[in-house]
C-alpha cells in the first residue's frame, strides 16, 4: 500500500446532487463533509459543483450539460480527479469517464481508499482488502483499468493492479480466502474478549472526529492516536480505566461512523464492530459544536441499530463544550437525550462528574449477596475477592462472612461457587 503522506497531492472536483429529499443546504454540508474526506485521503479540492436536480440523471448522475462544463474545469484548472457524493453505478463511471477523460471515484469509493491507506493491523487489511474488492467487482471494466493505470494515486491502490487485470473469478477466489481469514481472527478477537468477561465492556462510538480517542486517552492516561481528520481510527484499542478507588472498566476506542458508510465496509468491519455489539454500555460521544450534530447524532443512531445494539444502555457524552457559548443549547439535549453528560475530553471538564455517572450506572445491575465461608477455605475466598465488588468482611470463630456487589455478568459463577461451598 502506498503512503499517502508522501504522495503528491491530487487536485480534485467534488461534484453533489441536492435531489427530492435533500436541500441546497443540506447538500452544502454533505460536500463539505466530502472534501474534508478528499483532504484526509489526499487530494486538494478546487471546485465544487452542486446540482438542484429533481432525480438524479441515469446515464451522468449529473446532467450533461454540468458533465461538459466539469470537463472542461478539469482541462483549464489541471484537475485529476473528480468525486461525486452518491453511490454511481457502473454505467454512470463509464459515461462520466468518457465524457470528462478523468478518474471518477464516488463517496464510498474515497471512504475505502482512506481506510485502505490508514489500516495497519493485518486485520483491519484484510479488512478493507475484502471490501475493496467486493466494491470493485461490478466496476471492473477495461476503461476503469486504463485510467487507473493512467493517473494512479487515489481510487486506484490497495488490492493492487495485478489483481484488478485479473478476471473476476480470480477476484472471487481471493474474496473467498479473505472471508475464511478474517473467520479466523474473529474466533481469536472472541476468545480475547472472554478474558475480559468480569469487567465492565464498555464502547465508545460515535460520528468520526467527535473526540472519541481523546476521550480514552483523558480516562486512561494513555496516547492513542488522536488528529482532527476524519478516520483517524481504524482498530479497536482497549484501556482498562479506573473510574473510582473501586470500580474499573475496560474501555474500548473504534472507528467512527459516517453518513453512507459503504455498506461493504460495515460488513467487513463486523468483527470489528463485534466490540460494539459485545459491550455492557454504549457512550455514544456527540460533537457539541458540529453544525450537523443533529444528523451525526441519528446517523449513529441507525447504525447502532444496524449492528443489533439498540437495546444496550447508552449514556450520551455531548464533547467539546469548550467550544459552545450558547448554554440554551445545552437545556434542550438535556431535557432530548437522557442520560447525558457534558464534557470536554481536551480541557477536561467535568470528567469526574462523568465517572460519577458511569460508576452509578454500573453500580445500579449489581446485587447486594452474603457470602459465609469458612476460615480455611481460601480458593473461595480469593475467588470472591477477584470477581465481586467486596463491601464487608466480618469474622467470627470458624467462618468469614462477606458482603459483596455482585454483578449480573458474574452472577451466574458466583451461584456456582456459592453452591459448590454448601
Ligand atoms: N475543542 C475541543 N476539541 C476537541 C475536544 N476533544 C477532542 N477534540 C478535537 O477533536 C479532534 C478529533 O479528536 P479525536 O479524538 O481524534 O476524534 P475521534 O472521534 O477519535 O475521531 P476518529 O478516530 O477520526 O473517528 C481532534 O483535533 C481533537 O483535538 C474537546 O473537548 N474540545
Ligand atoms: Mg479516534
Amino acid at each position: 500500500m502506498i503512503d499517502l503522506v508522501k504522495e503528491k497531492r491530487e487536485r480534485a472536483i467534488v461534484v453533489g446532487v441536492a435531489a427530492k429529499n435533500t436541500t441546497r443546504a443540506q447538500e452544502e454540508e454533505y460536500l463539505q463533509e466530502l472534501v474534508l474526506l478528499a483532504d484526509t485521503a489526499g487530494a486538494d479540492v478546487l471546485h465544487t459543483v452542486l446540482q438542484v436536480k429533481d432525480r438524479f440523471d441515469s446515464a451522468y448522475y449529473i446532467g450533461k450539460g454540468k458533465v461538459e462544463q466539469i470537463a472542461q474545469m478539469c482541462k483549464d484548472d489541471d484537475i485529476s480527479l473528480v468525486i461525486f457524493d452518491d453511490d454511481l453505478s457502473p454505467a454512470q463511471v463509464r459515461n462520466l469517464e468518457q465524457t470528462i477523460e478523468r478518474k471518477i471515484i464516488d463517496r464510498s469509493g474515497l471512504i475505502l481508499d482512506i481506510f485502505a491507506s490508514r489500516a495497519k493491523t493485518n486485520e483491519a487489511k484484510t479488512q478493507v482488502e475484502l471490501a475493496q474488492l467486493n466494491y470493485m467487482l461490478p466496476r471492473l471494466t477495461r476503461m476503469w483499468t486504463h485510467l487507473s493505470k493512467q493517473y494512479g494515486g487515489i481510487g486506484t491502490k490497495g488490492p493492487g493492479e495485478t489483481q484488478i487485470e485479473t478476471d473476476r473469478r480470480m477476484i472471487r477466489e481471493r474474496i473467498a480466502t479473505l472471508k475464511e481469514k478474517l473467520e479466523r481472527i474473529a474466533t481469536q478477537r472472541s476468545t480475547q474478549r472472554k478474558g475480559r468477561k468480569e469487567f465492565h465492556n464498555i464502547s465508545l462510538v460515535g460520528y468520526t472526529n467527535v473526540g472519541k480517542s481523546t476521550l480514552l486517552n483523558t480516562l486512561s492516561d494513555s496516547n492513542v492516536f488522536v488528529e482532527n481528520r476524519l478516520f483517524a481510527t481504524l482498530d479497536p484499542t482497549t484501556r482498562l480505566v479506573s473510574l473510582d478507588a473501586s470500580t474499573q472498566a475496560m474501555l474500548t476506542d473504534t472507528v467512527g461512523f459516517i453518513r453512507k458508510l459503504p455498506h461493504h465496509l460495515v460488513a467487513s468491519f463486523k468483527s470489528t464492530l463485534e466490540e460494539v455489539v459485545e459491550a455492557d454500555i454504549l457512550l455514544h460521544v456527540v460533537d457539541l459544536s458540529h453544525p450537523q450534530m443533529q444528523e451525526q447524532i441519528d446517523v449513529v443512531k441507525s447504525t447502532i441499530h444496524d449492528l443489533g445494539a439498540a437495546h444496550k444502555p447508552v449514556i450520551y457524552v455531548f464533547n467539546k463544550v469548550d467550544a459552545v457559548e450558547d448554554r440554551t443549547i445545552i437545556k434542550n439535549l438535556q431535557a432530548t437525550y437522557e442520560p447525558s453528560v457534558f464534557i470536554s475530553a481536551h480541557r477536561g471538564i467535568n470528567i469526574l462528574g462523568f465517572k460519577e455517572m458511569l460508576v452509578t450506572m454500573i453500580h445500579s445491575s449489581f446485587t447486594e449477596m452474603t457470602f459465609t465461608v469458612s476460615n480455611a477455605d481460601y480458593r473461595t475466598i480469593s475467588q470472591l475477592h477477584d470477581l465481586t465488588e467486596i463491601v464487608s468482611q466480618t469474622y467470627d470463630e470458624n467462618d468469614i462472612i462477606i458482603i459483596a456487589r455482585v454483578s449480573e455478568k458474574v452472577k451466574e459463577r458466583v451461584e456456582k461457587i456459592v453452591r459448590s461451598i454448601k
